[in-house]
């Protein structure tokens, strides 16, 4: 299951326990209703930066694509307000809780319209390869979210268990190409968020989203990633992260791979 909290105090235990917290209320109604607002109207306006998934001409993520590092676009909106929540210090307590002292690695939003596929089951760690530690994304619901428009599903347990090696997604519902396998008798969790919740979850942690089913309900998310100032590598697409007073700081660069390696691709998931 993913323990709800509504006051940060009791995250740590529950995420040690599940790999996954949801807090409560952590942004503002007024907030999020800014970053629906200044997100939707920028890729409405001007997407040519976002990130090319290669989706068909037809595909509403053609539309909606998702945007990676929008943090660091301080000549946008959308880039000042990505790199702000970053470090904000309601966020960032809450992964200093988790994981101690900690840099920011990378910030994404996605859209996720009516009829968006999902993303499939994956772990983050796969991509960002941070080691010797792994990373914490702190997953910002910015409209109310469950099944019908494609919430996040989340594997409790699964941070204890070794990065996965993938195996082919379903394109009619994955966005991405390919998914780690779950053993039968694992709990597929169903999140269902409030806008200004966060989901806090560990960077082995599978999870992963089914379409939106919805006819008009967007699943917009503001997603953050963190690892351990003790992370000694990272892949070299996050590269630079920042402190939580905004300095920029270099990590050696990790080579992507490892024991299910080949498929990796040293990029946003
Ligand atoms: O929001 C989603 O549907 C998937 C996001 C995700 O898996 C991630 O941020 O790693």
């Amino acid at each position: 299951m993913t323990t709800i909290i509504s006051a940060p105090e009791g995250a740590r235990g529950a995420y040690e326990q599940n790999g996954v917290v949801q807090l409560r209320g952590l942004l503002s109604s007024s907030e999020v209703a800014e970053i629906r607002e200044v997100f939707t109207a920028q890729v409405e306006a001007d997407h040519t930066w976002a990130h090319d998934d290669h989706v068909g001409a037809d595909d509403v993520l053609n539309r909606y694509p998702r945007f990676v590092h929008p943090h660091r676009r301080l000549d946008t909106e959308v880039g000042r307000i990505a790199r702000r929540l970053m470090l904000d210090q309601r966020i960032f307590d809450v992964v200093e809780q988790l994981i101690g002292p900690a840099l920011a690695a990378q910030s994404m939003f996605y859209f996720k319209p009516p009829a968006a596929r999902g993303q499939a089951l994956h772990q983050d760690n796969a991509f960002l390869q941070a080691h010797p530690e792994t990373c914490l994304a702190a997953w910002i619901a910015v409209d109310d979210c469950d099944a019908e428009n494609g919430a996040l599903k989340v594997v409790p347990g699964s941070h204890r268990i070794q990065i996965l090696c993938l195996e082919p997604a379903d394109s009619d519902l994955s966005f991405t190409r390919e998914q780690v396998p779950v053993p039968e008798d694992v709990e597929v969790h169903q999140t269902r968020m409030r806008a200004g919740d966060v989901l806090f979850f560990h960077g082995s942690l599978v999870h992963g989203s089914l379409p939106n089913t919805s006819t008009d309900r967007f699943r917009r998310s503001l997603i953050f990633h963190y690892v351990p100032q003790a992370s000694r590598e990272i892949a070299a697409f996050y590269d630079p992260l920042l402190t939580r007073d905004g300095d920029e700081v270099s990590l050696a660069a990790a080579a992507a791979g490892g024991s299910c390696g080949e498929g990796w691709v040293s990029g946003p998931h």
